[in-house]
This record gives C-alpha cells, structure tokens and sequence, in this order.
C-alpha cells in the first residue's frame, strides 16, 4: 500500500475534482497529507465549489494554484514547492459537444497538458534511478474504446476506437501515460470510467442540464431517437475508486470503473422527471410535454458499458450508492444550491448556450 503525502491534484475546481478534495479532507481519515489544486478555472472550473474546504482547509492541508498545466516552468516551480509525491489529473476538456464545436482546446488541455505534466513528473521524481515511492495517478474514460453494439462490455483489454475529438485527445493521453511507464519507468496507474453524476456537475451535461431546464420550464433537448446508451455511477464511487488505485493499484496497470447501471437516455429522463416534479411540486405532465427531439450529435456513440472485473477481484472495490439513491441526492443538491446555479446559469455560459444552440436551454 502506498502512502500518499504531498498530492497535486489537477482540475480540483472541476466537477470530479472537487468532489475528490472533499472526499479526502472530509472522510478519509487515513489521509493525512496535504492537497495542492492547480486548476486554470477555465469556464468549468469553479472556486465557489470548494469555498467551504479553502475555509476549513486552507493554508495548511489545501492550497488553490491557479495555473495552465500545458505551462511547463509553474508546474515544475509546484513539484519543487511543494514536494510532490503523488498526481492525480483530473485536468481536461470534458464535453463532447464543445469538442465537435472547437477541438484545438481539447488537443492542447488533454494531450499538451498530460505530456507536461508527465515530463515534469519524470525531471522531479528522476534522482538517479526514477523513483518508485511516487504515483501519477490519470484519470480517463470510457469513451477511448468507442461505441458498444447491443451485447458486450469494455475490458481492460478493449483495443482504442475513439470516435469523437474529445475521445481520441483522451486516449492520446492514455496512450502517453502508459508510454511513460515502459519508456522512462515513471510509476503511473490509470482509471477508465464511465459517465458521472453528482454534486456540482457543470450544467452542460445531460443530468444537470435537465434538472435546471425543468425547474425553469425550458425545453429538454433529447439527441436523435433517445435510445442512446450510457452507463452511470455515483461521483463519490468513481472517487472511491481512484483512491483505492492511487494507494492499492499495481503500477503500470489500467482499471476500469463503471456503474453497472445502463440507461436509454430517454428513459433516464422519464425517471428524472418524475422525481424532479414530486421535490419542485410540477406537474410531470406538462414537464414531459417540454421533451424536445433535436438533431443527433454528429458520431454519437450509441452505448457504453463497463466490464468492472478487474477492479473487483483486484482491489476489492465496491459501488455503494444505487441510482436510485444518488439521482435523488443530485436533485436535491441542485434544487438547494441556487447560489451556485445562478452564478453559471448567467453571463458567459448563458451567452455562449444561446450562440450554439439557439434557446434550448
Ligand atoms: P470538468 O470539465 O468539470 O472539470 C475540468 C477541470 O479542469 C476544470 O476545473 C477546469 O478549469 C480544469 N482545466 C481545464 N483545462 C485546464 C488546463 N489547461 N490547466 C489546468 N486546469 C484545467 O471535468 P470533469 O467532468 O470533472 O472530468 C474530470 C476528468 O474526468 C477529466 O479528465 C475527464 O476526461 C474524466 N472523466 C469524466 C467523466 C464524466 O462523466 N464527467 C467520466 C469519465 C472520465
Ligand atoms: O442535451 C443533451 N441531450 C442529450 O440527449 C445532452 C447534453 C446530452 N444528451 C445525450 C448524449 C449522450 O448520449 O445524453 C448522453 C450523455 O451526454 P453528456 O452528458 O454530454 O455525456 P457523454 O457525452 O456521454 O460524456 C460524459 O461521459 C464520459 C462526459 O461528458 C465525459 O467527460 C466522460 O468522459
């Protein structure tokens, strides 16, 4: 087992990231080191998500760097500075639709910013030999192996297939993390997981994007026929489990973490509007008559689902939330936090939905 001290986490303002810090400082006691956050609060990054554990946190166990990690000369300064023994990158363009609208950020966050961030890891961590007392912990997705028929699962041993530009900045990056392993001897471990829901989720994405839309009355944009497939767990339990592997993980090795919970989109929505009509007292009648069919992503995968084996019998992870529960618990978080809503429900993000999308909301 690895003891992990001085952790530099990348994207901590980001939705995953910010929910990992929290599950550190706030219900890990076997933690105790400290967390650096290099973030560049980009339009997903948020400093209202973590104001809280700055509070508690701040100056002692948890220090904000707001930097670039494709910025070779800071990253280097924060492993000196602060000692790093351990990443976890988190850092990225995360949206499939902003990839298709604008790629070049996603080539130079995802691919510029790992390769950086792994070189620095290797000049800070090579005193002789390469150190082995260290992990750089990358955290990826499903999406690298593409697009699942009606049967089958992703293993670990699923040969890449990314389809959409974020996909293949993502498994760029994979493949550069693991190519740092047999190259250089830089101790990595790597987590691909299917899609997230949970607290502080960037309203871009489908479950948060509906929530918000009901509660305004604004049109639900469903792609194609509805009947895509995705494969969601709990962010706490994709957290869970990249802190088993950044402690327990072999090194070298890649993990893949899932739910074990398939969902049509437009079945998922039917739930979502029923729990969402009970806790803001709509009528889910009407909700479900603001379902907008609208024209397909370009290249949509049509199904995720993950094989979690590996992680398992490995590791001896578990998911512990059930949908149920955690849809349950998301809603509540967005229908009680309007501080945080209303501060990205406004200005650049509202500007730049009705430039792309016209008003679907
Ligand atoms: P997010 O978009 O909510 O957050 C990304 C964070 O990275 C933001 O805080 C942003 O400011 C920061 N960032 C972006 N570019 C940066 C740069 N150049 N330098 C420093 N910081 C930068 O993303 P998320 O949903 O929290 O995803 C986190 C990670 O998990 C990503 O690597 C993503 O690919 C992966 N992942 C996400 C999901 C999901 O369902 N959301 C599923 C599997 C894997
Ligand atoms: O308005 C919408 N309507 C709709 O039908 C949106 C935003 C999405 N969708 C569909 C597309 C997908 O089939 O819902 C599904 C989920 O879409 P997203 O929330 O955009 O997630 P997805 O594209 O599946 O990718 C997510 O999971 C894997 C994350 O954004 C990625 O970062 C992660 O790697």
């Amino acid at each position: 087992m690895r003891t992990l001290k001085n952790i530099l986490v990348t994207g901590g303002a980001g939705f995953i990231g910010c929910n990992f810090i929290r599950l550190l400082l706030e219900k890990t006691p076997e933690f105790t080191g400290r967390i650096v956050n290099l973030d560049a609060l980009t339009y997903a990054g948020n400093s209202a998500s973590l104001r809280d554990i700055e509070r508690r946190f701040g100056g002692a166990r948890y220090l904000f760097e707001r930097g670039d990690i494709c910025d070779r000369a800071f990253v280097e300064t924060l492993f000196r500075k602060y000692d790093i023994d351990t990443v976890v990158h988190f850092a990225a363009e995360s949206h499939v639709d902003r990839s298709i609208l604008g790629p070049e950020a996603f080539v130079k966050t995802n691919v510029l910013g790992t390769f950086t961030l792994l070189e620095a890891a290797r000049a800070a961590w090579k005193t002789g030999g390469m150190r082995q007392d260290v992990v750089f912990h990358h955290v990826s997705t499903d999406e690298v192996y593409g697009s699942l028929g009606e049967t089958g699962y992703f293993t670990e041993t699923t040969p890449y297939d990314p389809r959409s530009p974020y996909s293949a900045s993502k498994a760029s990056s994979d493949h550069l993390v693991m190519a740092y392993f047999h190259t250089y001897g830089l101790p990595i471990t790597m987590s691909n997981c299917s899609n997230n829901y949970g607290p502080y989720q960037f309203p871009e994405k489908l479950i948060p994007l509906m929530i918000l839309n009901m509660r305004e009355g604004k049109p639900l944009p469903v792609y194609g026929d509805g009947k895509n497939i995705r494969d969601w767990v709990y962010v706490e339990d994709h957290n869970n489990a990249v802190w088993t592997i950044m402690r327990k993980g072999v090194t070298g090795e890649k993990y893949n973490i899932g739910g074990e919970n398939e969902w049509e989109n437009i079945t998922l929505l039917q739930s979502l509007i029923a729990i969402v009509s009970e806790k803001a007292k709509l009528d889910p009648a009407k909700v479900r008559g603001t379902i907008s069919y609208v024209k397909d992503r370009p290249g949509h995968d049509r199904r995720y689902a993950m094989d979690c084996t590996k992680i398992k019998r490995g590791l001896a992870w578990r998911q512990g939330v059930s949908f149920e529960e955690g849809l349950e618990r998301t809603v509540d978080w967005y229908l009680e936090n309007n501080a945080w809503v209303d501060g990205i429900r406004s200005g650049e993000y509202q500007s730049w939905v009705e430039k792309n999308y016209g008003d679907r909301g």
